[in-house]
């Protein structure tokens, strides 16, 4: 069983989204401050439809943290839905639906037919309320809460956007350590924050933008890939004993269940399959005067055998374009079977620059993890003092 646990619930349009956080030790210091600040990086990104300029994202703690600092309780939160005032009737939680509007025509790559079918329901609402990435703003708010700690542990965690449908920047994690990287890893979430794709190569970022604009024109929508990268860490993170074990499957995971994601790699993941081991595998050094292994390149991401192995953690993933098209795409009528055009409603063009955040809230839950199955304690003191012994 993990020793950070989750939950979240809540509907896009419903009142607001609760979330839960089970296994954080006492005494971490945790700012609501810091909370607020991811879910506002979470809300930008060009791309974004109406509904970011209706909800300004804040969470309030309700429960396990008592004068800035964790009880080692569950730790839970509220963020409200700013939209609520406007779905009050549509999503009541008792009564009739007023009107008797039904969304009744599932569009093509989004949960709603499925959804529809496995669940029994004629109105679709029923099935994209929940479907929707807005539950995400709970991953982050929580994904801050396990940053915080990992922060605490000099650990640190950032992203950026490498590609909008066909426009692709060559500045990759990957190439970290290599002439053509040229940010400090504590610098990246600052460089791609400035930008509004979050794009760290100034002349592919207005190509990013433009390639929007003109989705936007044609009402269409482009998904894209983003790298989330995690530094500092320390060797021994996961394991190689047992499937589940592995941090490479852990994080996978996590990736693939925020919405609309539909491939992750680790380092350089599929670009590895089609080379020589020779042109691959990251050489093994040890510097006698820091007393320290080291590589001269990170193709594997900082995962060997599902283990840290010291460099930095590099994790990509490919999301796919928003299934909600203002030009709608073929579909057939739930119940009636009758053929129409996909149902429209108010949606985003991208939401790659977002979706990089939220991978960035999900590693961090996933190491905080990591970091408790390997040094556990149940105050914040009792596992520092194991990390930093660790660490010489
Ligand atoms: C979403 C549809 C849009 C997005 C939403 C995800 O919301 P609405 O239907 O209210 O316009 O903006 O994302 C968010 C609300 C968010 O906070 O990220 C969907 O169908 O997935």
């Amino acid at each position: 069983m993990p020793k950070l646990r989750f939950f979240t619930a809540g509907e896009s349009h419903g009142q607001g989204l609760v979330g839960t956080l089970e296994g954080l030790p006492a005494n971490t210091i945790i700012s609501t401050d810091k909370i607020n600040h991811q879910l506002w990086r979470r809300q930008q990104g060009y791309g974004r439809g109406g509904r970011m300029k209706i909800e300004t994202d804040t969470a309030k703690i309700l429960t396990g943290v008592r004068h800035g600092k964790s009880l080692g309780s569950p730790i839970s939160l509220f963020i409200e839905n700013r939209d609520w005032k406007n779905w009050e009737k549509i999503m009541a939680v008792e009564g009739d639906n007023p009107g008797k509007k039904l969304v009744e025509v599932p569009r093509p790559g989004h949960a709603d037919l499925s959804g529809a079918i496995k669940y029994n329901q004629t109105d679709m609402r029923n099935i994209l309320e929940r479907a929707s990435a807005r539950e995400t703003t709970t991953r982050v708010a929580l994904g801050a809460i396990a940053r915080q700690f990992l922060d605490a542990l000099g650990i640190g965690i950032a992203s950026h956007v490498l590609q909008i449908a066909d426009v692709k920047s060559e500045k990759s994690l990957i190439r970290y350590g290599s002439p053509q990287w040229d940010i400090e890893l504590q610098e990246l979430n600052d460089r791609a924050d400035k930008s509004p794709v979050r794009c760290i190569d100034t002349q592919i970022e207005g190509e990013m933008i433009a390639l929007i604009e003109k989705a936007k024109q044609e009402r269409d929508t482009c998904g894209g890939i983003f790298e989330v990268v995690a530094y500092n860490l320390p060797i021994g993170l996961g394991s190689h004993v047992h499937w589940d074990r592995r941090l490479d499957a852990q994080i996978a995971a996590a990736m693939m269940g925020i919405q609309a994601m539909k491939g992750v790699e680790i380092g350089d993941g599929f670009g590895g399959a089609c080379r020589f081991g020779s042109q691959v595998h990251d050489e093994i050094y040890f510097d006698e005067a820091s007393n320290h292994f080291f590589r001269k390149q990170n193709n594997a991401g900082g995962l060997e055998g599902g283990i840290t192995n010291g460099m930095p953690l590099v994790v990509r993933v490919a999301m796919k374009p928003i299934a909600t098209l203002m030009r709608p795409l073929d579909s057939v009528e739930l119940i009636s079977k009758k053929p129409v055009k996909a149902h429209v409603e108010r949606s985003d063009v991208t939401a790659v620059p977002a979706a990089a955040v939220i991978g960035e809230a999900m590693l961090a839950l996933v190491l905080a993890d990591a970091v408790l199955d390997k040094f556990g304690g149940d105050s914040f003191e009792e596992i520092e003092q194991r990390y930093l012994e660790w660490g010489k």
